[in-house]
C-alpha cells in the first residue's frame, strides 16, 4: 500500500529489506517482511511465454518480447480493422503501476471498454460522491484535535491502511474525537470504536435515512449551509420521515437509541468525518441507497469541504494527469463509433456519463476532474457476455495487466466461460505469477515489481500529490515494467509521437507543470509534492454540480435515467426480499474484508505468509456453529444457489449468529495451474460462487460481493 522500505543491495542484488525508519511511512504491516521473497521468488514469470496447447492446458512456450509486442500487436490491429476499436477490453488491477499507461492507450486506442478492478472498488460511492457535490472526499483523514467525530462506515483501516489510514484515526481519539464504526463485523477498528452499529449486512442504505430522521426531526442539521448550499431538502425530509428509527431498526437489527446516539454524536459533532469504505459499494440493489445515504449525512450536517471534516480530493495539478490522459480522445476519438458493451444498461458508467459529468464540472474545473476513468467502465457481468455471446458487440481480445479477474470479480464459472470462448481472439496476461488468470490467457508477460523498477504515487488522479521512488536493482531476467507493454504496443499501432522511450522519461513529462525531473524530485530528502489542506472553495467557485449547489436530489441521476431520490432498497437475496429462498439459504452472507497478510489474490504463493494465514477462513459466530455441529478449525462448506467451496471455520463473538463472513481471493499456487483446477480456484474462492445476474449488479454495474444468503454443513477436511 505504498509503505516505504530500505532496500539494502550488495553486488547488483538485494540482500535485505526493511523498513524505513526514517520516513513518515516506515512499513510495519507483516507483507514487507516477504518483499524479498517476492522478489526472487522461484515461480516468477522471468520471460515472455506464448501458449502452445489449447487455453488452460498449461502448455507454453518461451519466445522474445519482440515476438511477442510483433505477434500481439499484428492481432490487434486486425480486430480493430474488423471489429472497430471497442472490440479491445483492456482488465486492470488495484494498484500497479502501469494504470495511467493503460488508459493512455485505451483512450488513443478508442475503446471505451476499459475495464479496471477499480470497478468493484470505489466506483460506486465516488460516482454518487460526484453526483450529490461534484467532488470525491475518498482521502478525507481525521485531522488532530479539529475532528471531533468519525463515523468509519464500511471499512477497516487498522488492517487494510496501516500506518498511514489508521494511526490518524488513533491520534485524532488521543485528542478527544469520538468513533462510531458501522460494520456488521467487530473488527480491530470497530474495537476502538465508541459506538459501534453492527448492522445486517446490506442495509446501509436504510441505516443512513434513519440516521437522516434523526438528525432532520431533532433540528440538528446544518440549517444554514443548507439554505445556502442544497437543493432539495424538502424532498428528502420527506424521503426521510418514512425511515423512523423504529423501522430502520427492524431494517437493520440496529437498535433504535444506538441509531439516535450515533446521529446525534455524528452531527452535533462537527467538524466530523464520514469515511470512504469499499462495503458500501459491494451491495448490489442496495448500493444506491447507501452510497447516496453516506453523502447526503456528510452535506447536511454541512460537513463538506471543511478541514476535519470530509475535505475534498485536491485536482491533480503538479503533474500534467489530465492533460497526458487524454480523456477528450475518447470522447471524440475518430474511430470509435458506440459506447461501453454495457453503456444502456448502467448509463452512470459510460462515456456518455463522462461527457455530463465533465459539462457539470466545466465551471469549477475547466480541464475535467481527476479520476473520470472510473466513469466508463463497462459492468463486468455484460463484459463476459459481450465475448460468449458476442453481444450487444464482439468484445475480441482481452489485456489483462495486474489483474486477476478470475479470483477478484464474482461468478468465477462465467469468466472462465470467456476467458475459454472460442470466440475471444486474443488473451494477453502481465503478471508476477502464473495465476487463475493468466493461464487462460495465450501471451503472458512477464512485470518488473517495485524493487527493480522506478515507481510513482499519483493516487489515480485522486489528489495533488506526486511521490516518486527509485529502483533498487536492475530488472532480473526479461522483466519489463507495465508501462513497455503500453508503449511498445502504442508505438506499433500509430500512437507514435506519444510515448516517451522509459518509464521515467514519461513521468518527467508528467512531472512537467511542477518543472522538475523525477530524478530531481526522488534525489529530495522528501520525494514528495503536496498541497497544504484547503477548505470551502465552494464559496468562490460554486460546486461543480450542474447547479452549482450540492444536489440533495442529483439531477445528473435523474438525467441518465436513475430515480434520484432512493428510498432503501433490499438486496436481491435477502431475507426480506427473498424469503423462500432465506429458508433454504438461512445465513447472511458477507465476504472479502482485508487481512493483513494478503493484498488481495496475491501472495499466496509466499511461506512466510502462508505460515501465518494458512487458509481461508470463514467467521462464524460460536452458538451457530454449534448448532451446526462444527468447532473452530472445522472445514466447512459454504453454499450459494451458484455453487459451493470450502473455507476452515473461524468461531468468532464480534459477528451476528445469522452473519458469516469468508475470505475473497482464495487459489493454491501449489496445485496444479491446468484447466479446470486452475490451482484450485473453484475450492476456497467465495467470489467464484457470487452472483452476478443483472439483479445482483448495482446502478453502476458493479458485483454484490456483500449482503448475500448462503448456507453452511462441515465439510471433509483439509
Ligand atoms: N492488507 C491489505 N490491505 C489492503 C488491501 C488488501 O487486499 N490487503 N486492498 C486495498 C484495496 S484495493 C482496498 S479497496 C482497501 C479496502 O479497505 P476497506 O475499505 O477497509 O475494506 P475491507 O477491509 O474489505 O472491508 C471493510 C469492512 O466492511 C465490513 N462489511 C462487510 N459487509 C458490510 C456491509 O454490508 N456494510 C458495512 N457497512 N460494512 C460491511 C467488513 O466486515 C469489513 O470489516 O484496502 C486496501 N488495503
Ligand atoms: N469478495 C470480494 N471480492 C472483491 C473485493 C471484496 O471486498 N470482496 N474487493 C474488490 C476490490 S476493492 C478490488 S481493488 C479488487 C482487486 O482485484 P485485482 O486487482 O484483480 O486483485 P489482485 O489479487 O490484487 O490482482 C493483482 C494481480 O496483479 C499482479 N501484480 C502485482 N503487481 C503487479 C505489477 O506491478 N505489474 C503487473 N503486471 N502485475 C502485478 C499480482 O500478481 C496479481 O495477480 O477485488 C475486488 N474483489
Ligand atoms: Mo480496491
Amino acid at each position: 500500500m505504498g509503505c516505504h522500505v530500505e532496500v539494502l543491495v550488495s553486488n547488483g542484488k538485494v540482500v535485505k529489506i526493511k523498513p524505513d525508519t526514517k520516513s513518515y511511512i516506515p512499513a510495519s504491516c507483516m507483507r514487507f517482511s516477504a518483499a524479498l521473497d517476492y522478489h526472487n521468488h522461484p515461480d516468477r514469470l522471468n520471460f515472455p511465454l506464448k501458449r502452445s496447447g489449447s487455453r488452460g492446458k498449461g502448455e507454453w512456450q518461451r519466445i522474445s518480447w519482440q515476438q511477442a509486442i510483433d505477434e500481439i500487436a499484428g492481432k490487434l490491429a486486425g480486430i480493430r480493422d474488423k471489429h472497430g476499436p471497442e472490440a479491445v477490453l483492456a482488465l486492470g488491477g488495484s494498484p500497479h503501476a502501469g494504470d495511467p499507461a493503460a488508459w493512455r492507450w485505451c483512450n488513443l486506442w478508442g475503446t471505451p471498454n476499459y475495464f479496471h478492478l477499480g470497478k468493484n472498488c470505489g466506483e460506486a460511492e465516488f460516482l454518487a460522491e460526484w453526483s450529490v457535490y461534484g467532488e470525491l472526499t475518498t482521502l478525507s483523514m481525521p485531522a488532530t484535535g479539529i475532528t471531533r467525530c468519525t463515523i468509519i462506515w464500511g471499512a477497516n483501516p487498522h488492517d487494510s491502511r496501516p500506518p498511514l489510514g489508521w494511526k490518524p484515526f488513533l491520534d485524532a481519539k488521543k485528542a478527544g474525537m469520538k468513533l462510531i464504526v458501522v460494520d456488521p463485523r467487530l473488527t480491530p477498528s470497530a474495537r476502538e470504536a465508541d459506538i459501534w452499529l453492527q448492522l445486517r449486512p446490506g442495509t446501509d442504505g436504510a441505516l443512513a435515512l434513519g440516521m437522516i430522521n434523526v438528525i432532520i426531526n431533532e433540528g440538528l442539521y446544518d440549517r444554514d449551509f443548507v439554505d445556502r448550499w442544497c437543493l432539495g431538502f424538502e424532498d428528502l425530509k420527506s424521503l426521510a420521515m418514512q425511515y423512523t428509527p423504529e423501522k430502520v431498526e427492524t431494517i437493520t437489527w440496529v437498535p433504535k437509541a444506538k441509531i439516535m446516539e450515533a446521529a446525534r454524536l455524528y452531527a452535533v459533532g462537527k467538524p466530523a468525518l464520514l469515511t470512504m469504505g469499499v462495503a458500501t459499494g459491494h451491495l448490489g440493489k442496495a448500493t444506491l441507497s447507501a452510497v447516496l445515504g453516506k453523502c447526503l449525512l456528510r452535506a447536511i450536517t454541512g460537513n463538506l469541504d471543511l478541514r476535519g471534516g470530509n475535505s475534498f480530493c485536491d485536482v491533480p495539478e503538479y503533474t500534467a494527469f489530465l492533460d497526458e490522459l487524454h480523456w477528450d480522445k475518447l470522447i471524440d476519438h475518430p474511430l470509435r463509433k458506440r459506447d461501453n458493451v454495457s453503456a444502456d444498461i448502467w448509463p452512470i458508467a459510460s462515456v456518455r456519463a463522462l461527457k455530463l459529468f465533465r459539462q457539470a464540472m466545466s465551471k469549477v474545473y475547466p480541464k475535467g476532474c481527476g479520476p473520470a476513468h472510473y466513469m466508463v467502465y463497462p459492468g463486468p457481468t455484460f463484459v463476459w457476455s459481450a465475448i460468449v455471446d458476442q453481444k450487444p458487440y464482439p468484445l475480441k481480445a482481452v489485456l489483462t495487466q495486474g489483474s486477476n479477474s478470475l479470483c477478484a470479480l464474482a461468478n468465477g464459472k462465467r469468466i472462465y466461460r470467456a476467458f475459454t470462448s472460442e470466440n475471444l481472439d486474443l488473451h494477453v496476461a502481465m503478471d508476477h505469477f502464473m495465476t487463475p488468470t493468466t493461464q487462460l490467457a495465450d501471451y503472458v508477460l512477464p512485470a518488473t515489481d517495485a524493487i527493480e523498477r522506478v515507481d510513482f504515487g499519483l493516487m489515480w488522479g485522486f489528489s495533488n500529490t506526486f511521490t516518486g521512488r527509485e529502483p533498487a536493482v536492475e530488472p532480473l531476467y526479461e522483466r519489463r515494467d507495465d508501462y513497455q507493454l503500453w508503449r511498445e504496443l502504442g508505438n506499433k499501432l500509430g500512437q507514435q509521437g506519444y510515448w516517451p522511450d522509459t518509464f521515467e522519461g514519461w513521468l518527467d513529462k508528467l512531472l512537467q507543470p511542477s518543472s522538475i525531473t523525477f530524478r530531481e524530485l526522488i534525489s529530495r530528502e522528501v520525494p514528495w509534492l503536496f498541497s497544504p489542506p484547503k477548505e470551502k472553495r465552494y464559496e468562490k467557485q460554486g460546486f461543480a454540480t450542474f447547479s452549482g449547489k450540492v444536489e440533495l436530489v442529483p439531477s445528473m441521476l435523474k438525467k441518465l435515467g436513475y430515480e434520484p431520490l432512493q428510498g432503501y432498497q433490499e438486496p436481491a437475496w435477502s431475507p426480506v426480499s427473498s424469503p423462500e429462498l432465506a429458508k433454504e439459504y438461512p445465513l447472511i452472507l458477507t465476504s472479502g474484508g482485508r487481512v493483513q497478510a494478503y493484498h488481495h489474490s496475491a501472495h499466496r504463493q509466499l511461506a512466510k505468509l502462508r505460515r501465518r494465514y494458512p487458509y481461508p477462513l470463514l467467521q462464524i459466530h460460536p452458538e451457530t456453529a454449534k448448532d451446526l455441529g462444527i468447532s473452530d478449525g472445522d472445514s466447512v462448506y459454504i453454499e450459494t444457489p451458484v455453487g459451493t467451496v470450502r473455507q476452515k471455520a473461524q468461531l468468532v463473538e464480534g459477528i451476528h449468529p445469522k452473519v458469516v463472513h469468508a475470505d475473497a481471493y482464495w487459489w493454491y499456487p501449489e496445485q496444479p495451474g491446468t484447466a479446470p483446477c486452475l490451482f484450485g480456484i473453484w475450492d476456497s474462492n467465495i467470489n467464484s460462487i457470487l452472483p452476478d445476474d443483472l439483479e445482483h449488479c448495482d446502478y453502476a454495474g458493479d458485483n454484490n460481493l456483500r449482503g448475500l444468503l448462503c448456507r453452511v454443513y462441515p465439510a471433509k477436511d483439509f
